[in-house]
């Protein structure tokens, strides 16, 4: 633990005012008396940093900070000292307790003009009343969802370190970042079949052409069947093959050697999961026996239809693969069980309807029980066995 140089450490700090609990906080995560806690103020005058290792995140810095209303630390040395945390902070933990108002928007502003994610907690909620009230009131004010924490009975602390460990897991991406020039040619090859949406074509499918034509690329689409002839059509191979998953064994088989491939829910694993998680959670498919139990997640929660992939194609290609008795629950939507550890495995849909940060709470949650997960996409390409010969 103490190899990790402290500039690679991720460097969570806490910020509130006097008696709000940070340094309660920081011992209740670690479960370490490394703050010291007292209810007079100014106990913590000098900014204390604590080098740590937590699930999910790994090697992190935990950051306590004298509260911004500490009268005991010259005004101007107090916000000399608070500022130089702000600069080196990667997450920013925002206590609030029943007592908040300008400070904290203005923190909140500074957070945001330097693009620092913030998670607002409401601190000590063991002993608050109306914590209900409390948190809309937060909410509504500052649009941040609160997390509602007690240090001293551990409430809300699960929570807390799931929106720790998404958050340090998140940085700026774009969909075909470091997969594509400027000025290549790159092949869609998007089955319309009875799972597409009539009229039109799917999120996923929609932001990548728009990427690919705001990079200045040529796009060129095609069904499966229509494939060769689309690649008949080209005076050279495509530079990059972006396929539905589902086909990816077809497509493999017919793709130029010079071509590249790849799937779209493997470009968005990377875009918005966590594609080395996912990587590292296919590698539970070798192991995998009639006796495990699977949970397939599926954001969608459209009209489960005959060709559906989480529903129908997924679990009969598991089932094919690792015996008939195979254990798969589906969960739709926002259910997603707090319990994963009955699982040997959880296999995650795309995503294409959540945000980035929904996703990776839900890797987070996986990875601090230690169950591998990984996603649909990643999924298919372990089974047909090309995970190894395609891009992500
Ligand atoms: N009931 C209750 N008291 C707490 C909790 N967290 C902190 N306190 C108390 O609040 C006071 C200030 O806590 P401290 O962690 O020093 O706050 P800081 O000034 O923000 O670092 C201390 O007396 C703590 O015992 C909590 O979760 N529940
Ligand atoms: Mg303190």
């Amino acid at each position: 633990m103490q190899q990790t140089p402290q500039s690679e450490r991720l460097h969570i700090a806490f910020f509130g005012r006097c008696n709000s609990g940070k340094s309660s906080l920081i011992n209740a995560l670690t479960g370490q008396n490394i703050a010291v806690v007292s209810n007079v103020s100014g106990t913590t005058t000098d900014p204390v940093s604590k080098p740590i290792e937590l699930p999910a995140l790994g090697a992190c810095v935990l950051i306590d900070t004298p509260g911004y209303d500490d009268t005991s630390i010259l005004g101007e040395q107090r916000i000399a000292q608070t500022t130089k945390v702000v600069d080196k902070t990667d997450i920013a933990v925002l206590l609030f307790t029943e007592q908040w108002g300008d400070d904290e928007r203005r923190w909140i502003a500074e957070f945001r003009a330097r693009e620092i994610p913030v998670i607002a907690v409401l601190s000590q909620c063991d002993r608050l009343s109306g914590v209900v009230t409390l948190m809309q009131a937060i909410e509504q004010d500052t649009k941040l969802k609160p997390i509602a924490v007690s240090a001293t009975q551990g409430e809300g602390l699960p929570a807390l370190r799931e929106a720790l460990a998404a958050a340090g897991m998140r940085e700026e991406r774009t969909i075909l970042q470091g997969l594509v020039n400027e000025g290549d040619t790159v092949l869609l090859v998007m089955p319309q079949d009875a799972s597409a949406p009539k009229g039109r074509l799917i999120q996923p499918q929609v932001q990548t052409i728009r990427e690919l034509l705001d990079r200045r690329c040529t796009v060129v689409s095609c069904t499966t069947e229509g494939m060769p002839a689309a690649l008949a059509s080209l005076a050279q191979p495509p530079h990059l093959i972006i396929t539905d998953s589902q086909v990816f064994d077809a497509v493999y088989k017919l793709k130029p050697d010079a071509s590249r491939l790849t799937s779209f829910s493997v470009l968005f694993a990377r875009y918005k999961g966590d594609i080395n998680t996912f990587v590292a959670g296919a590698k539970m498919l070798s192991q995998l026996t009639e006796n495990s139990r699977v949970l397939i997640a599926e954001a969608c929660t459209h009209v489960p239809q005959n060709e559906d992939i989480g529903r129908v194609k997924l679990p009969a290609m598991l089932r094919r693969k690792f015996g008939s008795g195979l254990h798969i629950d589906i969960v739709s939507g926002h259910e997603f069980p707090q319990d994963l550890t009955g699982y040997d495995l959880v296999i995650h849909c795309g995503a294409c309807m959540f945000n980035s940060r929904h996703v990776l709470n839900r890797i987070a949650r996986a990875r601090i029980q230690d169950v591998p997960i990984t996603n649909y996409g990643i999924t298919i390409a372990a089974l047909t066995g090309i995970l190894d010969r395609i891009e992500y």
